[in-house]
Protein backbone atom coordinates (compact mmCIF):
# COMPACT_ATOMS: atom_id res chain seq x y z
CA UNK A 1 0.00 0.00 0.00
CA UNK A 2 1.27 3.77 -0.89
CA UNK A 3 0.43 5.70 2.85
CA UNK A 4 0.96 9.21 3.90
CA UNK A 5 1.56 9.69 7.47
CA UNK A 6 1.27 13.06 9.36
CA UNK A 7 2.49 13.93 12.58
CA UNK A 8 4.50 16.14 14.64
CA UNK A 9 7.98 15.54 14.12
CA UNK A 10 9.19 16.68 17.59
CA UNK A 11 9.61 13.82 21.01
CA UNK A 12 6.58 13.61 21.74
CA UNK A 13 4.76 10.39 21.59
CA UNK A 14 2.61 10.86 19.11
CA UNK A 15 5.07 11.30 16.80
CA UNK A 16 7.33 9.09 18.11
CA UNK A 17 4.47 6.28 17.63
CA UNK A 18 3.56 7.45 14.00
CA UNK A 19 7.34 7.47 12.64
CA UNK A 20 7.73 3.61 14.46
CA UNK A 21 4.69 2.78 12.96
CA UNK A 22 6.03 3.95 9.16
CA UNK A 23 8.90 2.05 9.57
CA UNK A 24 7.76 -1.44 10.26
CA UNK A 25 4.97 -0.50 7.43
CA UNK A 26 7.85 0.07 5.07
CA UNK A 27 9.88 -3.10 6.47
CA UNK A 28 6.25 -4.84 5.47
CA UNK A 29 6.86 -3.52 1.91
CA UNK A 30 4.19 -0.81 1.98
CA UNK A 31 5.51 3.02 0.52
CA UNK A 32 5.31 5.24 3.21
CA UNK A 33 5.24 8.88 2.89
CA UNK A 34 5.77 11.48 6.06
CA UNK A 35 4.01 14.58 5.82
CA UNK A 36 5.74 17.02 8.57
CA UNK A 37 7.31 20.68 9.38
CA UNK A 38 10.42 19.07 10.11
CA UNK A 39 12.14 15.20 9.72
CA UNK A 40 10.57 13.38 12.75
CA UNK A 41 13.26 12.99 15.20
CA UNK A 42 13.01 9.20 14.96
CA UNK A 43 12.77 8.93 11.04
CA UNK A 44 15.47 7.06 9.59
CA UNK A 45 15.15 7.30 5.89
CA UNK A 46 17.91 4.93 4.87
CA UNK A 47 15.24 2.86 3.56
CA UNK A 48 13.88 3.27 -0.16
CA UNK A 49 10.33 2.77 1.03
CA UNK A 50 10.39 5.84 3.25
CA UNK A 51 10.07 9.59 2.06
CA UNK A 52 9.95 12.66 3.57
CA UNK A 53 8.08 15.33 2.62
CA UNK A 54 8.34 18.97 4.86
CA UNK A 55 5.37 21.23 5.32
CA UNK A 56 6.80 24.45 4.25
CA UNK A 57 4.88 27.77 5.71
CA UNK A 58 5.90 31.01 3.73
CA UNK A 59 6.07 34.14 5.75
CA UNK A 60 3.93 37.09 4.89
CA UNK A 61 3.48 40.17 6.92
CA UNK A 62 -0.58 40.30 7.14
CA UNK A 63 -0.85 37.30 8.93
CA UNK A 64 -0.72 37.70 12.66
CA UNK A 65 -0.69 33.93 12.71
CA UNK A 66 1.28 31.93 9.46
CA UNK A 67 -1.57 29.29 7.73
CA UNK A 68 -0.05 26.25 8.90
CA UNK A 69 -3.35 23.67 7.95
CA UNK A 70 -3.64 25.10 4.58
CA UNK A 71 0.01 24.48 4.01
CA UNK A 72 -0.55 21.13 5.10
CA UNK A 73 -3.54 20.18 3.10
CA UNK A 74 -1.93 21.60 0.06
CA UNK A 75 1.05 19.44 0.84
CA UNK A 76 -0.84 16.65 1.23
CA UNK A 77 -2.90 16.88 -2.32
CA UNK A 78 0.75 17.49 -4.34
CA UNK A 79 1.81 14.08 -2.59
CA UNK A 80 -1.06 12.10 -3.35
CA UNK A 81 -1.31 13.42 -7.01
CA UNK A 82 1.89 12.79 -7.39
CA UNK A 83 2.84 9.38 -5.83
CA UNK A 84 -0.88 7.60 -6.45
CA UNK A 85 -1.22 7.81 -2.60
CA UNK A 86 -3.69 5.04 -1.03
CA UNK A 87 -4.30 6.17 2.08
CA UNK A 88 -3.89 9.33 4.48
CA UNK A 89 -3.36 8.27 8.24
CA UNK A 90 -2.62 10.87 10.33
CA UNK A 91 -1.53 11.43 13.70
CA UNK A 92 -2.80 13.62 16.72
CA UNK A 93 -6.12 15.43 15.59
CA UNK A 94 -5.07 19.58 15.76
CA UNK A 95 -4.81 20.43 13.11
CA UNK A 96 -4.03 17.30 11.13
CA UNK A 97 -7.20 15.65 11.21
CA UNK A 98 -8.95 18.77 9.89
CA UNK A 99 -6.33 19.66 7.41
CA UNK A 100 -6.55 16.13 5.95
CA UNK A 101 -10.41 15.98 5.68
CA UNK A 102 -10.02 19.41 3.25
CA UNK A 103 -7.38 17.46 1.40
CA UNK A 104 -9.45 14.65 1.01
CA UNK A 105 -12.11 17.04 -0.43
CA UNK A 106 -9.74 18.53 -2.77
CA UNK A 107 -9.05 15.32 -4.29
CA UNK A 108 -12.03 14.52 -4.65
CA UNK A 109 -12.58 16.78 -7.37
CA UNK A 110 -9.41 15.19 -8.98
CA UNK A 111 -11.29 12.02 -9.35
CA UNK A 112 -9.28 10.88 -6.24
CA UNK A 113 -10.92 9.05 -3.56
CA UNK A 114 -8.54 9.12 -0.49
CA UNK A 115 -9.61 7.04 2.80
CA UNK A 116 -8.59 8.90 5.98
CA UNK A 117 -7.56 7.50 9.49
CA UNK A 118 -7.32 9.84 12.51
CA UNK A 119 -5.72 8.36 15.51
CA UNK A 120 -6.20 9.93 18.79
CA UNK A 121 -3.27 10.25 20.92
CA UNK A 122 -4.40 12.11 24.05
CA UNK A 123 -3.72 15.91 25.01
CA UNK A 124 -5.86 16.25 21.42
CA UNK A 125 -8.54 14.91 23.38
CA UNK A 126 -8.48 15.63 26.55
CA UNK A 127 -6.55 19.50 26.86
CA UNK A 128 -6.31 21.13 23.88
CA UNK A 129 -9.20 19.46 21.85
CA UNK A 130 -12.29 20.25 23.91
CA UNK A 131 -11.19 23.75 24.24
CA UNK A 132 -14.63 25.46 22.96
CA UNK A 133 -11.97 27.57 20.35
CA UNK A 134 -11.44 24.14 18.75
CA UNK A 135 -13.60 21.81 20.06
CA UNK A 136 -16.53 22.06 16.74
CA UNK A 137 -13.32 21.27 14.50
CA UNK A 138 -11.88 18.91 15.97
CA UNK A 139 -15.24 16.58 16.73
CA UNK A 140 -15.82 17.83 12.89
CA UNK A 141 -12.83 16.08 11.72
CA UNK A 142 -12.92 12.83 14.04
CA UNK A 143 -16.99 12.71 12.97
CA UNK A 144 -15.55 13.01 9.00
CA UNK A 145 -12.65 10.27 9.53
CA UNK A 146 -13.65 7.53 7.61
CA UNK A 147 -11.84 5.23 10.47
CA UNK A 148 -10.85 7.11 14.02
CA UNK A 149 -8.50 4.72 16.42
CA UNK A 150 -7.72 5.67 19.34
CA UNK A 151 -4.70 4.56 21.76
CA UNK A 152 -6.17 3.07 24.88
CA UNK A 153 -9.46 2.55 26.41
CA UNK A 154 -9.81 5.46 28.63
CA UNK A 155 -9.19 7.78 25.41
CA UNK A 156 -12.09 6.32 23.40
CA UNK A 157 -13.92 7.31 26.77
CA UNK A 158 -12.97 10.63 27.06
CA UNK A 159 -13.56 11.48 23.47
CA UNK A 160 -17.03 10.10 23.49
CA UNK A 161 -17.82 11.73 27.11
CA UNK A 162 -16.06 15.22 26.09
CA UNK A 163 -17.26 15.33 22.50
CA UNK A 164 -20.31 13.36 22.19
CA UNK A 165 -19.50 11.59 19.17
CA UNK A 166 -21.56 8.35 18.44
CA UNK A 167 -19.32 6.72 15.74
CA UNK A 168 -17.35 3.99 15.96
CA UNK A 169 -14.05 4.23 17.63
CA UNK A 170 -11.18 1.67 17.56
CA UNK A 171 -9.12 1.07 20.15
CA UNK A 172 -5.28 -0.07 18.86
CA UNK A 173 -2.59 0.27 21.70
CA UNK A 174 0.19 2.28 21.18
CA UNK A 175 3.45 -0.03 21.21
CA UNK A 176 7.14 -0.75 21.21
CA UNK A 177 10.00 -1.94 18.88
CA UNK A 178 10.84 -5.20 21.83
CA UNK A 179 13.51 -6.45 19.22
CA UNK A 180 15.41 -3.11 20.02
CA UNK A 181 14.67 -3.25 23.70
CA UNK A 182 16.07 -7.03 23.88
CA UNK A 183 18.82 -6.37 22.06
CA UNK A 184 19.92 -3.70 24.33
CA UNK A 185 19.53 -5.41 27.60
CA UNK A 186 21.48 -8.00 25.76
CA UNK A 187 24.45 -5.40 25.49
CA UNK A 188 23.98 -3.76 28.49
CA UNK A 189 26.43 -3.61 31.01
CA UNK A 190 25.46 -3.62 34.69
CA UNK A 191 28.03 -3.22 36.78
CA UNK A 192 27.13 -4.58 40.54
CA UNK A 193 26.22 -1.61 41.64
CA UNK A 194 25.65 -0.05 45.16
CA UNK A 195 23.30 2.38 44.79
CA UNK A 196 19.45 2.26 42.86
CA UNK A 197 18.81 4.16 39.60
CA UNK A 198 15.73 6.15 39.32
CA UNK A 199 14.72 7.66 35.78
CA UNK A 200 12.32 9.90 34.41
CA UNK A 201 11.06 10.90 30.70
CA UNK A 202 8.57 12.88 29.40
CA UNK A 203 8.24 16.62 27.62
CA UNK A 204 8.28 18.32 30.51
CA UNK A 205 4.90 20.01 30.01
CA UNK A 206 2.76 21.10 33.17
CA UNK A 207 0.91 17.56 32.74
CA UNK A 208 3.67 15.79 33.94
CA UNK A 209 3.72 17.23 37.03
CA UNK A 210 7.03 17.68 37.39
CA UNK A 211 7.15 19.30 41.09
CA UNK A 212 5.92 16.01 41.33
CA UNK A 213 8.89 14.11 39.66
CA UNK A 214 10.92 16.21 41.66
CA UNK A 215 9.39 16.17 45.48
CA UNK A 216 9.44 12.18 44.87
CA UNK A 217 13.38 12.66 44.21
CA UNK A 218 13.91 14.82 47.25
CA UNK A 219 12.25 12.61 49.43
CA UNK A 220 13.14 9.02 48.33
CA UNK A 221 16.74 10.34 48.30
CA UNK A 222 16.78 10.74 52.06
CA UNK A 223 15.87 7.01 52.82
CA UNK A 224 17.73 5.43 49.51
CA UNK A 225 21.06 5.56 47.91
CA UNK A 226 20.01 6.55 44.51
CA UNK A 227 20.81 8.59 41.20
CA UNK A 228 18.17 10.24 39.27
CA UNK A 229 18.07 10.45 35.15
CA UNK A 230 15.78 12.76 33.97
CA UNK A 231 15.31 12.62 30.20
CA UNK A 232 13.84 15.07 27.56
CA UNK A 233 13.07 18.40 27.15
CA UNK A 234 10.28 21.12 27.76
CA UNK A 235 8.63 23.90 29.27
CA UNK A 236 9.07 23.21 32.65
CA UNK A 237 12.57 21.69 32.40
CA UNK A 238 14.41 24.93 34.14
CA UNK A 239 11.94 24.87 36.61
CA UNK A 240 13.27 21.14 37.23
CA UNK A 241 16.79 22.17 37.52
CA UNK A 242 15.60 25.12 39.72
CA UNK A 243 14.11 23.34 42.31
CA UNK A 244 16.99 20.53 42.23
CA UNK A 245 19.21 23.33 43.27
CA UNK A 246 16.85 25.17 45.62
CA UNK A 247 16.59 21.88 47.18
CA UNK A 248 20.11 20.74 47.11
CA UNK A 249 19.38 17.26 45.52
CA UNK A 250 22.30 15.23 44.81
CA UNK A 251 23.10 12.60 41.93
CA UNK A 252 20.87 13.93 39.57
CA UNK A 253 21.75 14.02 35.97
CA UNK A 254 19.64 16.12 33.22
CA UNK A 255 20.38 14.09 29.64
CA UNK A 256 18.38 16.30 27.68
CA UNK A 257 16.99 14.42 24.52
CA UNK A 258 17.53 11.20 23.17
CA UNK A 259 16.61 9.18 20.21
CA UNK A 260 17.77 6.12 22.03
CA UNK A 261 16.08 5.78 25.20
CA UNK A 262 16.35 2.49 25.63
CA UNK A 263 20.29 3.00 26.05
CA UNK A 264 19.85 4.71 29.88
CA UNK A 265 16.79 2.66 30.81
CA UNK A 266 18.39 -0.25 30.63
CA UNK A 267 20.46 0.54 33.33
CA UNK A 268 17.66 1.71 35.59
CA UNK A 269 15.98 0.21 38.36
CA UNK A 270 12.51 2.61 38.67
CA UNK A 271 10.77 4.90 36.46
CA UNK A 272 8.33 7.09 37.67
CA UNK A 273 5.54 9.02 36.16
CA UNK A 274 3.18 11.26 37.93
CA UNK A 275 1.76 12.66 35.34
CA UNK A 276 -1.74 14.56 35.80
CA UNK A 277 -3.01 13.23 32.82
CA UNK A 278 -2.09 10.68 30.19
CA UNK A 279 -3.60 8.78 27.53
CA UNK A 280 -1.16 6.33 27.55
CA UNK A 281 2.20 6.56 28.43
CA UNK A 282 3.98 5.43 26.14
CA UNK A 283 7.48 6.25 28.12
CA UNK A 284 6.17 4.52 30.87
CA UNK A 285 5.66 1.12 28.10
CA UNK A 286 9.46 1.89 27.19
CA UNK A 287 10.66 1.51 30.58
CA UNK A 288 8.68 -1.88 30.56
CA UNK A 289 10.26 -3.24 27.69
CA UNK A 290 13.55 -2.09 29.27
CA UNK A 291 13.15 -4.63 32.69
CA UNK A 292 12.40 -1.37 34.67
CA UNK A 293 9.22 -1.23 37.24
CA UNK A 294 7.37 1.64 37.44
CA UNK A 295 5.66 3.93 40.09
CA UNK A 296 3.14 6.44 38.09
CA UNK A 297 -0.37 8.01 38.55
CA UNK A 298 -3.63 6.04 37.70
CA UNK A 299 -4.45 8.92 35.51
CA UNK A 300 -6.02 8.05 31.69
CA UNK A 301 -4.70 5.39 30.33
CA UNK A 302 -1.96 4.41 32.57
CA UNK A 303 -3.89 1.71 34.30
CA UNK A 304 -3.95 0.14 30.90
CA UNK A 305 -0.25 -0.44 30.95
CA UNK A 306 1.17 -0.55 34.47
CA UNK A 307 -0.72 -3.19 36.25
CA UNK A 308 -0.82 -2.82 40.24
CA UNK A 309 1.28 -4.85 42.33
CA UNK A 310 2.84 -6.51 39.52
CA UNK A 311 4.52 -4.39 36.80
CA UNK A 312 5.04 -1.30 39.47
CA UNK A 313 2.73 0.91 41.18
CA UNK A 314 -0.37 3.40 40.86
CA UNK A 315 -1.57 6.29 42.88
CA UNK A 316 -3.14 9.67 42.54
CA UNK A 317 -1.31 11.85 40.49
CA UNK A 318 -0.61 13.84 43.39
CA UNK A 319 0.05 11.25 46.26
CA UNK A 320 3.51 12.03 45.99
CA UNK A 321 4.15 10.51 49.87
CA UNK A 322 2.60 7.22 48.78
CA UNK A 323 4.52 6.76 45.70
CA UNK A 324 7.67 6.92 47.96
CA UNK A 325 6.13 4.64 49.89
CA UNK A 326 5.89 2.04 47.70
CA UNK A 327 9.59 2.99 46.21
CA UNK A 328 11.02 2.72 49.42
CA UNK A 329 10.07 -1.09 49.85
CA UNK A 330 10.66 -2.22 46.49
CA UNK A 331 14.31 -0.98 46.23
CA UNK A 332 15.12 -1.80 49.48
CA UNK A 333 14.02 -5.40 48.38
CA UNK A 334 16.35 -7.28 45.50
CA UNK A 335 14.46 -10.09 45.13
CA UNK A 336 10.68 -8.61 44.92
CA UNK A 337 12.66 -5.95 42.95
CA UNK A 338 13.89 -8.61 40.24
CA UNK A 339 9.97 -10.04 40.02
CA UNK A 340 8.82 -6.83 38.88
CA UNK A 341 10.95 -5.96 36.87
CA UNK A 342 10.45 -9.39 34.95
CA UNK A 343 6.61 -9.18 35.09
CA UNK A 344 7.20 -5.62 33.47
CA UNK A 345 9.04 -6.60 30.44
CA UNK A 346 6.59 -9.93 30.27
CA UNK A 347 3.90 -7.60 30.20
CA UNK A 348 5.36 -4.71 27.89
CA UNK A 349 5.16 -8.24 25.09
CA UNK A 350 1.71 -7.60 24.88
CA UNK A 351 2.39 -4.53 23.27
CA UNK A 352 4.82 -5.61 20.18
CA UNK A 353 5.07 -4.42 17.37
CA UNK A 354 5.22 -7.17 15.40
CA UNK A 355 1.51 -8.13 16.96
CA UNK A 356 0.05 -4.19 16.39
CA UNK A 357 1.05 -3.91 13.19
CA UNK A 358 -1.28 -6.39 11.74
CA UNK A 359 -4.21 -4.01 13.67
CA UNK A 360 -3.33 -1.07 11.26
CA UNK A 361 -2.67 -2.98 8.59
CA UNK A 362 -5.87 -4.65 8.44
CA UNK A 363 -7.64 -1.24 9.06
CA UNK A 364 -6.30 -0.32 5.92
CA UNK A 365 -7.18 -2.92 3.74
CA UNK A 366 -10.70 -2.73 5.00
CA UNK A 367 -11.10 0.89 3.74
CA UNK A 368 -8.79 0.98 0.65
O1 LIG B 1 1.72 15.22 25.87
C1 LIG B 1 2.54 14.40 25.51
O2 LIG B 1 3.17 13.66 26.26
C2 LIG B 1 2.79 14.25 24.05
C3 LIG B 1 1.66 13.58 23.42
C4 LIG B 1 1.82 13.51 21.94
O3 LIG B 1 0.82 13.27 21.34
O4 LIG B 1 2.86 13.76 21.37
O5 LIG B 1 1.54 12.29 24.07
C5 LIG B 1 0.28 11.66 24.05
O6 LIG B 1 0.43 10.61 23.10
C6 LIG B 1 1.30 9.54 23.48
C7 LIG B 1 1.37 8.55 22.32
O7 LIG B 1 0.13 8.03 22.01
C8 LIG B 1 0.77 8.89 24.75
O8 LIG B 1 1.60 7.81 25.13
C9 LIG B 1 0.75 9.94 25.87
O9 LIG B 1 0.18 9.35 27.01
C10 LIG B 1 -0.08 11.14 25.44
N1 LIG B 1 0.11 12.22 26.43
C11 LIG B 1 -0.87 12.61 27.23
O10 LIG B 1 -1.99 12.12 27.23
C12 LIG B 1 -0.51 13.68 28.20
Amino acid sequence: MKIVIVCYPTFGGSGVLATELGHKLAENGHEIHFIAYQKPVRLHADDNKVFFHKVNVPFYPLFNFQPYELALSSKLVDVCLKFKVELIHVHYAIPHAYAAYMAKKMLKSSGMNIPLVTTLHGTDITLVGKHPFYKPAVKFSIEQSDIVTSVSESLKQDTVDFFGVEREIKVVSNFVDLDKFKNQLLRCNVDNKNYRVITHVSNFRPVKNIRGVIEFFEKISKKIKCKFKLIGEGPELELAKQLIDDKNIDNVQFLGNTQEVEKELCHSDLFILPSKTESFGLAALEAMASKVVVISSNSGGLPEVNIHNKTGFLCEHNDINKMVEYAEKILNDENKLNEMKEKAFLRAQKFDINKIIYDYEDIYKSII
